[in-house]
């Protein structure tokens, strides 16, 4: 008996921890400063909603929670709006005349997303009002109120108008109608759709939830290597239904459109987009969705890419698909996203040149209803590319950035690494496409060029495990994508400093050295993995751990001896004017620079020269010597990760802070391993010593070339 009792006991703080990391950065722990709990509670004494569609409700709940959790006492709703002290939200149309006349200035500064936030009335009778011209400008201004709380900012006088800066703020899912994740690492795919429509699992609504927090407004529900089957009557269906969960939290639905689907679904002969058969098919069906689904945002779609089928298999180019898409989608306000990861095992050319090559003349070309979705980086998602040549190429085509949340070359979901801090990096990466300060953030925001649409997509990093990334620091990045998508101009440390505050502790003595741990973890995955611009050198298909020396695959370009060429000579991909002339693609400026190895970042070193040896570094290091530094002093860093977190026990949960302790021990592991191996693999060439600093390697090359992993996840 006494055995029992103790079991349910154990089990059921078991069960209270699994649910504390499962509440992500929403956790309304009771305020602990006791002056500011005073401070909020004499402001907040009741909440009024204005309004009963479902979304006012749910943000009333969202309040009502929050608040009563934040200030440790149950808030009540009241019914006179106009009481003292209270927080009154709802949408412009729901608020009083007079109200409405006090705010016609803010009301003028935000979009339709947008919210204000705002104490007016006189001292003796103040109130906070939360208002936007929708309601789920309403529920975004309620998440951004409880952050404030959160984080232990001030509500006095308070005065924030703020609006999403991209209209699109979508999350890419690469997940299998079988519910595997191509390239993820938390579980697998959140979508039952053997149970659905029927059966709608709560975390779908938690998933919408924890979106809408951040601002998020569009899902793609299945993976761009897509399967037609989605888009057949039976899944149809299914996606209604998420569609119709998703809604209140103002998120859209999207799906892949698989090209070739007029054939493997609709019993046509070709999907050649210049067949009268092939363009009727896709105008029904997108009638079809669109009775469902009547706010259904549209396609995303690759094409001719890796092996997909596209246009280009009928002799026709990315034009003519997307525009026939388009064409299909614009009567119901839909739009394509076409993708421009394209290289080609036909084209000799430096396959980082392949997509300009391919999209640039097209510019012009594409219907209003189209957006070209570019990915991070020329080669795909390393961890430091310099920003993709499209960018600022294109003036007259909306180009949306994709960045990759899920960790495919950055260590899976065992390695600690912070996501914002990279794209932040790209973001403001100056393209001088129309002369200084044209940065990426203008062109994916539109604001550089006045496009009405304008998006950005984060593959994401989201499965069925219990902490939704499989890392817990791996919310962070889905948190930090989020906060970029609705202001790409946030700094990273600012959102490194809310998302810890909102999902560890407040106390200073945490945020501030975790706060830097995670700022400089991104420069410790790349010094551990690709210094100096070294990139794509990981194992083949897992893509899990080094591989520089593979050389066997069928294409060239996927052999990482093809990206850094090393040989006695030196290392590094010339692609400077005098070899691929990849520096030709960007803005002047931007080119010579790149060109010039005395005026190259050395970040990007070896991205754009192949150098020797014994080429001098800034630091006075031959480039062997440095680039070995590099390696170990990648795993210094991490080595620093862990002995700062070793010192957080007393701020965090148990079973988070020991999660993070065995993570951050893996990534210690796995980055003297990519040192390791590395360094025995290119010393062949150098024929150097490892410098004085760097650590011996305790395994051969033989030992880390014969590691295989054929069950490593993410690769279907
Ligand atoms: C979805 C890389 C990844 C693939 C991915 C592809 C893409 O090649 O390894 O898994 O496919 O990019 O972005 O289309």
């Amino acid at each position: 008996m006494y055995f029992l009792l103790i079991l349910t006991v154990f089990m059921f703080s078991l069960n209270v921890s699994g649910q504390q990391d499962y509440k992500l950065w929403l956790r309304y722990d009771k305020i602990e400063n006791k002056e500011l709990l005073s401070g909020y509670s004499s402001k907040i004494k009741g909440i009024a909603a204005l309004g009963n569609s479902k979304t006012i409700q749910l943000a009333t709940e969202e309040l009502q929670q929050g608040l009563s959790g934040l200030l440790g006492m149950k808030i009540e709703i009241q019914q006179n709006q106009n009481a003292q002290s209270i927080l009154v939200f709802g949408s412009k149309s729901s608020l009083d005349e007079a109200t409405q006349q006090k705010l016609k200035k803010e009301f003028e500064q935000i979009n339709n997303e947008g919210y204000i936030i705002k104490t007016i009335g006189s001292k003796e009778n103040e109130q906070i009002v939360i208002t936007a011209k929708t309601d789920v400008g309403v529920l975004y201004g309620v998440f951004y109120f409880l952050r404030l709380i959160q984080t232990n900012k001030s509500i006095t006088n308070i005065n924030i108008v703020d609006s999403p800066k991209i209209n699109i703020r979508m999350l890419n899912h690469w997940d299998n109608l079988n519910g595997t994740v191509e390239r993820g690492y938390a579980g697998s795919s959140l979508w039952n759709w053997q149970k659905l429509p029927d059966f709608i699992d709560q975390r779908y609504i938690d998933y919408a939830r924890a979106n809408a927090s951040i601002g998020i407004n569009g899902t793609v529900l299945n993976n761009v290597n897509a399967n037609a089957i989605i888009l057949t009557p039976q899944y149809l269906e299914k996606v209604e239904a998420l569609a119709n969960t998703f809604r209140p939290y103002g998120i859209k639905v999207y799906l892949t459109a698989r090209f070739s689907a007029p054939i493997e679904i609709g019993k046509l002969k070709t999907a050649d987009p210049y067949d009268a058969d092939v363009i009727n098919w896709w105008k029904e069906k997108v009638k079809e969705i669109y009775k469902r689904i009547p706010d259904f945002g549209g396609f995303l779609v690759k094409a001719n890419s890796e092996g997909q089928p596209g246009p280009q298999n009928y002799g026709r180019n990315h034009v003519d698909g997307a525009n026939m898409l388009a064409d299909a989608l614009a009567p119901f306000g839909g739009i394509v996203m076409w993708r421009a990861f394209v290289y080609s095992e036909h084209d000799v050319d430096d396959r980082a040149k392949q997509a300009y090559s391919e999209f640039v003349p097209y510019e012009g070309k594409f219907r209003d209803n189209v957006i070209v979705q570019v990915k991070n980086g020329a080669i795909d998602f390393q961890p430091r590319e310099p920003f993709h040549p499209m960018f600022g190429a294109m003036p007259k085509t909306p180009l949306m950035m994709e960045f990759q949340i899920t960790q495919e070359y950055l260590g899976f979901s065992s390695h600690l690494v912070f996501l914002p801090k990279l794209f932040q990096e790209v973001l403001e990466s100056d393209t001088y496409c129309k002369g200084k300060g044209s940065t990426v953030a203008k062109i994916i925001d539109g604001s550089l060029e006045n496009h009405k649409i304008s998006g950005i997509a984060g593959v994401a990093n989201i499965g069925s495990d219990l902490n939704w990334t499989g890392h817990p620091f791996a919310q962070a990045n889905w948190y930090g994508y989020g906060r970029l998508a609705w202001n790409p101009y946030l700094d990273s440390g600012l959102i490194a400093e809310d998302w810890l505050r909102s999902t560890f502790s407040n106390d200073k003595n945490f945020v501030e050295p975790i706060k830097q741990m995670m700022l400089n973890s991104r420069e410790a995955v790349v010094n551990y993995m690709t210094p100096l611009g070294l990139h794509h050198i990981m194992d083949t298909g897992h893509h899990y751990g080094p591989g520089p020396w593979v050389s066997n695959l069928s294409r060239p370009e996927w052999n990482p001896v093809y990206y850094h060429k090393a040989d006695k000579n030196g290392i590094g991909f010339d692609r400077s004017k005098s070899g691929s002339n990849a520096t030709g693609q960007y803005a002047s400026e931007v080119g010579k620079m790149f060109d010039d190895v005395t005026t190259c970042p050395e970040k990007e070193l070896l991205w754009f020269h192949h150098l020797p040896w014994d080429y001098k570094l800034s630091n006075g290091q031959t480039l062997w010597n440095g680039m070995a530094l590099k390696y170990q002093e990648g795993v210094d860093e991490v080595k620093t990760m862990a002995s700062t977190w070793d010192k957080m026990g007393k701020y965090v949960d148990e079973q988070r802070f020991n999660e993070v302790k065995m993570l951050l021990g893996i990534q210690y592991k796995e980055a003297r391993w990519w040192r390791d191996a590395c360094l025995l693999y290119f010393q062949q060439f150098s024929g150097k010593e490892l410098p004085q600093g760097v650590e011996k390697p305790t395994q051969t090359l033989e030992y880390f070339q014969s590691l295989k992993f054929p069950f490593a996840p993410g690769n279907n």
